[in-house]
């Protein structure tokens, strides 16, 4: 699983970054500060089941606290991307097939308004950010057009000699954006497109990208610096506009200083919740009392969360509909060294039994006899669907 955060430079995507996974990355207030990619580890977060087994889990990966399992998840960060990206502005889009094989984009905007689409400060509420919104699709789908058109003559040429099945070659020269021959079938089914690729002018292949960074990138939009005067009433405007269901109200830097204060044993806090309790006084100096306190009222009384863990599960969990299984070795849900539902796998919807046998393990796929359910202790076959938070025993031959 990858995420991809994305957006204009200087909207906090490295600060998102940096909350997320607590890598040092640079951060600054002007823009194209990330020129390399940063990639690191995210965490989503679901309900453990230990608790209803009455347990306390150990996990190889990831960590769990009061009852709420952290699982870890690759995030990757990138450059900014300006208006007119695709025509060379700003960076370019070339940074951009760092994507290619994200699973989802987090979309970082500045909803405070107060930088322009390249990134420079202006004053609060002067920048609609609906722009950023709007044009950072155009850039996506204008990197998906680069992408088909690469080699593009060569292609159809090549189709058309060895007439080939239009599907399979299509995904194949499309590899690299991991898209299926399913994917290619049910776009040009879509788009009523006629089989003979050799007609497909440059609107016909615009359409193509529009639909495959659609169903390949879907994306969330995270509404960063909400802290900052003119955030709040620009993120209600947005809602007018955008389906509210994708829109999340964020505060990176409010997460970041919670997560860092928390680090240095200052406050107990656990991502995604709405408070945080001061452990240490005496070591708070008095301006890091006065930013915990502004964060409480302002962030997490007004919005509930900072919105970084809320944007990450969502990713997972709503965007593209994962679900987590854990894999068990026996009914102790124990492994040989004694630990406690050790691992939690994120896999897509209706996975079955067996595939869920493979992923785990080939050997363990090949060896399948049956799964046993061990919530409801029954025994499931090859083609049982699992669903979230299932505990999953594997019995094999070997
Ligand atoms: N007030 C406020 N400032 C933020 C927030 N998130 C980031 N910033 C500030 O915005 C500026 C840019 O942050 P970065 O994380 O470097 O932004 P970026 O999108 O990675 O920028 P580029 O790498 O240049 O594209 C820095 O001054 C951050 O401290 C936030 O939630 N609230
Ligand atoms: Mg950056």
């Amino acid at each position: 699983m990858l995420i991809g955060v994305v957006g204009k430079p200087n909207c906090g995507k490295s600060t998102f970054f940096k909350a997320a996974t607590l890598a040092e990355v640079e951060i600054a207030n002007y823009p194209f500060t990330t020129i390399e990619k940063n990639e690191g580890v995210a965490f989503v977060k679901i309900d453990c089941v230990d608790k209803e087994f009455d347990l306390k889990c150990n996990p190889k990966f990831g960590y769990c606290t009061n009852n709420e399992r952290f699982i870890p998840t690759q995030i990757i960060d990138v450059a900014g991307l300006v208006p007119e990206a695709h025509l060379g502005k700003g960076r370019g889009n070339q940074f951009l097939d760092d994507l290619r094989q994200a699973d989802a984009l987090i979309h970082i905007i500045d909803v405070s308004g107060s930088t322009n689409e390249k990134g420079e400060p202006v004053e609060s509420l002067s920048y609609d950010p609906a722009n950023d919104i709007r044009f950072l699709e155009v850039e996506l789908d204008m990197w998906y057009l680069r992408l088909i058109k690469k080699g593009w003559e060569d292609f159809v040429k090549k189709v058309v000699q060895e007439k080939s099945e239009v599907n399979k070659a299509l995904s194949h020269h499309l590899s690299g954006l991991g898209i299926s021959e399913k994917l290619v079938e049910e776009t040009i089914k879509k788009l009523e497109l006629e089989l003979d690729i050799s007609k497909w002018d440059e609107e016909t292949l615009k359409k193509i990208a529009v639909e495959l960074r659609k169903e390949t990138k879907p994306m969330i939009i995270a509404c960063n610096k909400v802290d900052v005067q003119g955030g709040y009433e620009n993120f209600e405007k947005l809602k007018k506009q955008f389906p509210e269901d994708i829109l999340v109200p964020c505060s990176a830097e409010s997460e970041l200083a919670l997560k860092e204060a928390a680090k240095h044993e200052l406050i107990k806090y656990v991502p995604g919740s709405g408070s945080f309790e001061i452990i240490n006084n005496e070591k708070l100096s008095e301006k890091q009392k006065n930013a915990l306190e502004f964060i409480k009222t302002n962030i997490l009384q007004k919005y509930k969360t900072t919105g970084i863990e809320e944007v990450l599960d969502k990713s997972v969990f709503e965007l593209l509909k994962y679900i987590a299984v854990y894999p068990v070795a026996n009914h102790k849900l124990a492994d040989k060294d004694g630990n406690i539902l050790p691992d939690c796998f994120l896999v897509p919807e209706n996975i079955t039994a067996l595939e869920f046998a493979f992923k785990v393990h080939t050997d363990i796929g090949n060896n399948f006899i049956k799964a046993i359910d061990l919530k409801t202790k029954q025994a499931v076959g090859k083609e049982h669907i699992l669903k979230n938070r299932d505990v999953i025993e594997i019995v094999t031959s070997k």
